[in-house]
């Protein structure tokens, strides 16, 4: 495990970015060349003891992060929590399980077989939640995990990784609102993700969220390499609490149209 978080994070920076080449351009276009401050990173697993939630988790509680937010979904049959820092300028990190015993006795055979390929010892590595895929996979079997859950498809696909980092728009210069935030991304020829409209959530719920549709990168399996969603960017705007402070939660309404961000078919 690291023992300095922004090494961590820098670290998780380098590998997102080379999955997401458009993260680059949305820095140049919002940052204008300042430092960006990151709201939170997510990342995704199956609930398999050997790679579920706590086993990530451990990556951020060992630096002093702590559980504070249990969430439910179940249409995508997933659960989630988010940890924070006691250091508020930290990203926060918004971490989910797919309930794999859920799905059918085929997606529970090959996400078993996923999972069996790796190294309980790559689990607690430092690299571990910047890894990748520990597993070889058929394009064919991604295409059966992809017909059953979008979530499963992408943790097959890619591994352990960040699946997005957040702009905190509210550490952000030039931006009052999420709309001028999205209005300059879709200028640009950014896609959005307009699933339940392509602002999520609302002053009242305390958060607001847009994120753009994820990058595509060509993945190599073992009989072919396919053109697919990888990873994506999200826009977080919070909303200050009755005592003042900025309300550090998650919508989980909201939270189960973010995950869509890396579906294939949809804008
Ligand atoms: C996580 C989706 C939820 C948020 O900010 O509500 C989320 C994911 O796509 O893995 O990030
Ligand atoms: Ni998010």
């Amino acid at each position: 495990m690291h023992t300095d978080i922004n090494a961590l994070f820098a670290d998780l920076w380098l590998d997102y970015i080379k999955m997401t080449p458009s993260a680059a351009k949305v820095h140049a276009l919002l940052g204008h060349g300042k430092p960006i401050i990151n709201d939170h990173i997510a990342l995704r697993t199956f609930n398999i003891d050997k790679v579920n939630l706590d086993v990530l988790a451990k990556h951020f509680t060992s630096l002093g992060y702590v559980a504070c937010g249990d969430y439910k979904f179940e249409q995508k049959k997933l659960i989630a929590k988010h940890f924070e820092h006691p250091d508020s300028t930290q990203p926060k990190v918004f971490i989910s399980e797919l309930l794999v015993e859920e799905f059918s006795p085929a997606l529970q055979e090959t996400i078993q077989d996923l999972i069996a390929q790796v190294n309980v010892i790559a689990t607690t590595a430092d690299n571990f939640i910047y890894s990748g895929r520990h597993w070889s996979l058929d394009a064919q079997t991604y295409e059966d995990l992809l017909a059953e859950s979008e979530y499963a498809a992408w943790v097959a696909a890619f591994g352990y990784r960040a699946n997005h980092f957040t702009v905190s728009i509210n550490h952000l210069d030039g931006f009052a609102t999420l709309e001028a935030v999205n209005d300059k991304l879709k200028q640009a020829g950014f896609v959005l993700n307009g699933s339940g409209g392509e602002i999520k959530g609302s002053p009242e719920v305390l958060l607001e969220q847009s994120s753009t549709m994820a990058d595509k990168m060509a993945v190599e399996f073992n009989d072919a390499t396919v053109e697919i969603p990888s990873c994506f960017y999200e826009f977080a705007l919070r909303y200050p609490m009755t005592n003042g402070e900025l309300y550090t939660g998650f919508v989980a309404a909201s939270a189960d149209k973010i995950f869509e961000s890396t579906n294939v078919n949809k804008a």
